[in-house]
């Protein structure tokens, strides 16, 4: 029995386990890493479960090519040839913003950089993103805004030292379960647990105040808890002054946002405003949590704004137990977004507009560089469907069960001249493509993985992949060199000096440095220890920005003929899609179907009974799915997980996106039920 130590491939959170592989070269088990400075020997069911994907009979194992409408299998060299001719072919002949590239979360860091660069200098264009825009888009553009960097401020051992957690939009005992528990241990040890959510989700049960504001009034409620601490007298004016700018503004901002106004839009008591406030700002040390809450909405970026303004307000940043920690979701979405798989960035946020910088990576990389901006993700689904996208390359994502409203999704992708997926699995998407490239998944190749905490760590190559499966930085690296682009990389850890050379905030990233803890970035050079804490002496735009924001209501809520308010999510069991939590038998065991939590009073008023079929519409499109009876949600709204294809609640979802971060609206959205 062999134990390779490796970083889990689901949350962000980062823990490490040792996966154990027998002599014949396959999987049998996780056992836990005892000295891992965030996992400490724990493990949620996820990871524990984390081998079981992985030589699942379904495992894509040759690369397939449409012919005659069916994808059928083909050799290697016949599908890169395809894939190379069709997207330059395509770049030719409608200009190379004609393609989207869609990288992928789930991948290491190396090969999101390769992803960018073969997107940029091989095919000539900026449109490349990934679920990020679906995720923390919102966070990325309002703390650059407000502190000059989109990452967590503070790292999880900050739990120990804080006095005060105010989550918000996060259903993190669920979601990010290793640090859910810090946050338990926390209380525990006598820190005060602030819950902002309609859900009542398990943390709520520990608060010491649990507000159930509706959906979407986010922003009604920050801006009554600051308009609060003014007229309390318990901002932090030492501060204000030395580290902020634009505090008038703030002021001047607040003025309408008295208890009573509040609790009109938020349907809270003035006094739970009242009383969060005080307890908020007398906290010496607050940190504030959050997630898909806060960030998938219309007005994402302004409830990001208002979290900024909150923690500048009580000066919580910059210091040990304090900060705003937006929990990254998937293993390396951090990294996905530093390694520049975004529209409008190369890797460290550099942007691809400065003429200096692109004129750096353009030396680096032998070649003259795309100016404008590329596409969003969202933006680009919308532009298939107007005829406007001809290709596409989707690594590692799922968009038909992902992204809101699938029918668009359906319309968009089917237009495509060509959609190329490269997977493990052969995901809904997958199956609309015209050639589909089997990867290998995480225990199959070495990587760097940047969890949400901004540590860079080894993911470790345990096992061989599956049938013809490749590594996706080796497919990637074979379309460099059809590109005519530098493509002797032998081995990641080569793709990362090529990272660290251009890349200031991981300059000292090396993977001989990442043996024990790994590194959080900023880690600018070899010497450097990295950064557990941002934003120290000043911020990294130098004074923190206070960025007024007014209440926007969703953009779609509850009437007459849609008279619930829909709220999706996720369970403790399943990962997104399903793609591969599906496909472990006792995940898959734990959480079968697609259910809808309907409140007990709305079930008396439907006659519903617990899981009864119910026909779920919208104006966009129908789903069914069975009844759980339960005051998680509060009455006229309803939830629904996004994990089953054949339930999907993004057959649901509305597609109304935030103008700045191009987000869509996850959160809410208007629609009606039927018992059948
Ligand atoms: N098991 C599991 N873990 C996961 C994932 C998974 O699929 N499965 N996905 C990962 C990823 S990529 C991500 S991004 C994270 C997401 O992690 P979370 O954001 O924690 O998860 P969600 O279920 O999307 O939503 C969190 C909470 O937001 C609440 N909420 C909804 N609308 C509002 C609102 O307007 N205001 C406020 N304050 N709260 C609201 C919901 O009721 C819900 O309880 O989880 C990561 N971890
Ligand atoms: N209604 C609703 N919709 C949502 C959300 C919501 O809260 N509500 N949340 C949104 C959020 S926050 C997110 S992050 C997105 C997630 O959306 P996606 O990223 O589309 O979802 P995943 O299922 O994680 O897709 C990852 C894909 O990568 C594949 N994969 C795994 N490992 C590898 C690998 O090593 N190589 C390759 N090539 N492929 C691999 C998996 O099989 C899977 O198909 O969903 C969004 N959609
Ligand atoms: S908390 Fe996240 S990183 Fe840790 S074991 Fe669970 S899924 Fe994996
Ligand atoms: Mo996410």
């Amino acid at each position: 029995m062999n134990a390779t130590l490796t970083t889990c491939p689901y949350c962000g959170t980062g823990c490490n386990f040792y996966l154990l592989s027998d002599d014949r070269g396959r999987l049998s088990g996780v056992e836990p890493a005892a000295k891992h400075p965030v996992s400490r020997g724990q493990l949620c069911i996820k990871g524990w479960n984390a081998h079981a994907f992985v030589d699942h009979p379904k495992r894509l194992k040759t690369p397939l090519i449409r012919k005659n409408g069916k994808l059928q299998p083909t050799d290697w060299q016949t599908a890169l040839d395809l894939l190379h001719d069709k997207l330059s072919e395509i770049a030719a002949k409608e200009g190379p913003d004609s393609l989207m590239f869609l990288s992928s979360a789930k991948v290491s860091n190396e090969e999101n950089y390769l992803l960018m660069k073969l997107a940029r200098a091989g095919y000539g264009t900026n449109n490349i993103d990934h679920c990020a825009r679906l995720c923390h888009s919102s966070t990325v553009t309002g703390l650059v805004e407000t502190l000059g960097s989109g990452a967590m401020t503070n790292s999880l051992s900050c739990f120990e030292e804080t006095e005060l957690v105010f989550v918000i939009g996060s259903n993190t005992t669920e979601q990010h379960p290793l640090i859910g528990s810090r946050i338990l241990q926390a209380v525990q040890r006598g820190a005060k647990l602030l819950v902002a959510d309609s859900r009542k989700i398990r943390l709520s049960r520990h608060a010491d105040l649990h507000l159930r504001h509706q959906n979407g009034s986010d922003v009604a409620l920050l801006n009554g808890m600051m308009w609060q601490i003014l007229q309390d007298g318990l901002e932090n004016r030492a501060f204000i002054a030395q580290r902020t700018e634009n505090f008038s503004a703030l002021q001047h901002s607040l003025k309408a946002f008295t208890p009573d106004y509040v609790a009109r839009i938020t349907g809270l008591q003035p006094g739970q405003i009242i009383a969060a406030a005080r307890q908020f700002a007398t906290s010496d040390r607050a940190m504030i949590v959050y997630a898909m809450g806060i960030t998938q909405h219309s007005h994402g970026v302004d409830n990001v704004r208002a979290i900024s303004n909150l923690a500048l307000l009580t000066g919580n940043l910059g210091r040990p137990g304090t900060g705003i920690n937006p929990l990254r979701g998937q293993n390396n979405v951090q990294g996905a977004c530093d390694m520049g798989a975004l529209p409008d960035v190369y890797s460290g946020y550099q942007k691809v507009s400065d003429p200096q910088i692109r004129e750096k990576f353009s030396t680096a990389w032998s070649v003259k560089l795309p100016e404008t901006p590329g596409r969003m993700s969202t933006h680009a689904i919308e532009a298939a469907a107007g005829g406007e996208l001809h290709g596409m390359l989707v690594l590692g994502e799922n968009p038909v069960i992902s992204d809101a409203n699938q029918a668009l999704v359906r319309q968009a992708l089917g237009k495509l001249e060509f959609l190329a997926v490269i997977d493990i699995f052969l995901t809904e998407t997958a199956q609309l493509a015209d050639l589909v490239l089997p990867a290998a998944c995480y225990a199959e190749r070495d990587g760097t993985f940047t969890s949400t905490e901004r540590r860079v760590q080894r993911g470790r190559k345990v096992i061989e992949p599956p049938g013809d499966a490749r590594a996706d930085w080796q497919i990637l690296v074979a379309l460099l060199h059809r590109c005519g682009l530098k493509n002797d990389y032998t081995a990641p850890a080569e793709i990362m000096h090529e990272i660290a050379s251009l890349t200031p905030s991981y300059g000292g990233i090396d993977y001989s440095r990442l043996e024990g803890d790994g590194l959080q970035w900023p880690c600018p050079d070899p010497a450097h220890p990295g950064s557990p804490i941002l934003h120290l002496e000043e911020c990294a735009r130098g004074k923190g920005h206070f960025s007024p924001v007014d209440y926007r209501p969703p953009g779609e809520l509850p009437d007459a003929e849609y008279p619930l308010l829909l709220n999706t999510g996720r369970t403790a069991f399943h990962w997104h899609t399903g793609s591969m939590t599906r496909r472990s038998h006792l995940l898959d065991r734990e959480e079968r179907h697609a259910f809808v939590e309907v409140n007990p009073e709305d079930a008396i008023t439907y006659q519903i009974s617990e899981r009864q079929q119910l026909k779920i519409s919208s104006r966009r499109g129908s789903i069914y799915a069975a009844t759980r009876v339960t005051d998680r949600v509060p009455s006229g709204q309803i939830f629904i997980p996004f994990h089953f294809a054949e339930a999907a609640a993004n057959v649901l979802t509305n597609n109304l996106l935030d103008p700045e971060s191009g987000i869509p609206e996850f959160k809410v959205c208007a629609v009606r039920i039927e018992p059948c």
